[in-house]
């Protein structure tokens, strides 16, 4: 239509800052007139000072708790027991998953003094926790954590340096493929998420299970047991699976970039708080 604006008309830095302020999927708003960046400027601003008065009205939950607390309640009820081991570990403990210095993740470890980093993935508090939990509680076990992970990254729109993953497992009995991914099916049909299976290959477990929406991977699973057990004094048969919540959010509400999902001051629950 004649009122349509032509992004050539912004200079990059306001196509930025109204890409900023635009909800997924929602079109430049104009008037009759031809509209000045200013206008549309404050017409958004308007829209989001609103969609915040309404969240603290109607909702007040933030996305990425949200989802942990749905995630932790369906494997809670699923006979997962919840646990939560701590996020400052030791770097012998990634050394034992296998990870050393010519493993790409190597070069992705924050350390925080010569004995202690941030945990780049749930695995290692699991398997201890999977070791504690076989000498007390009945086959099968059944464990998962959800919380923060930290991995030095370079690439954008997928990965963050702090993310927060969810992690599930289950040793001893009806640990094979096809429970594996009916507990996978089980949530993503759960929080309405499409997806692929792609069987792929890891460093640090051999073959695994990627789970992928389009071209982003949600989820590497596993079928165990693999030859790092041993190091964790494990010897059972496993299944698990870790997925990124961010991820997830990216998905569900469409976020051209994760940072929209991430933990952040630039947006709460995707809207922008630059207003
Ligand atoms: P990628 O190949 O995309 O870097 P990965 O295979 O290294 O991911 P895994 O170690 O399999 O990641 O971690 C399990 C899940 O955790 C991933 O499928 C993804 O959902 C999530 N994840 C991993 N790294 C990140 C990150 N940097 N930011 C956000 N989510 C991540
Ligand atoms: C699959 C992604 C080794 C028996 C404690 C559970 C899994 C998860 C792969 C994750 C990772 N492994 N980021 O193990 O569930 O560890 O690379 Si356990
Ligand atoms: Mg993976």
């Amino acid at each position: 239509t004649d009122n349509k604006i032509e992004p050539e008309t912004f200079t990059s830095a306001q196509k930025e800052r109204i890409n900023e302020l635009l909800l997924p999927g929602e079109k430049i708003p104009f008037s009759n007139e031809p509209s000045k960046f200013k206008e549309i400027e404050s017409e958004l601003v308007n829209k989001r000072r609103n969609d915040f008065k309404q969240m603290y009205e109607n909702d007040r939950e933030e996305q990425i708790a949200k989802l942990e607390r749905t995630i932790s309640q369906f494997f809670v009820d699923k006979g997962f027991i919840e646990i939560k081991a701590p996020i400052i570990i030791d770097i012998d403990s990634v050394k034992k998953m296998g990870i050393d210095t010519d493993h790409k993740l190597s070069k992705q470890i924050f350390y925080l003094d010569n004995k202690h980093c941030l945990r780049p993935m749930l695995a290692p508090g699991l398997y201890q926790w999977l070791k504690n939990f076989d000498k007390i509680l009945p086959d099968p076990i059944k464990i998962f954590e959800i919380g923060p992970c930290y991995r030095k990254e370079s690439e954008g729109s997928q990965h963050l340096e702090e993310f927060t993953m969810f992690n599930f497992c289950q040793m001893g009995s009806g640990a094979n493929r096809e429970n594996l991914l009916n507990h996978i099916d089980d949530l993503l049909k759960h929080l309405n998420i499409d997806y692929k299976i792609i069987d792929d290959n890891c460093h640090v477990y051999g073959e695994t299970i990627d789970i992928v929406h389009g071209d982003l991977e949600l989820s590497s699973a596993v079928v165990g047991p693999v030859p790092i057990d041993m190091n964790w004094g494990i010897d059972k048969t496993w299944i698990g699976a870790g997925l990124g919540l961010e991820r997830l959010l990216k998905v569900k509400h469409g976020y051209k970039n994760i940072k929209r999902a991430s933990k952040s001051h630039s947006y709460y629950n995707g809207i922008s708080t630059n207003l």
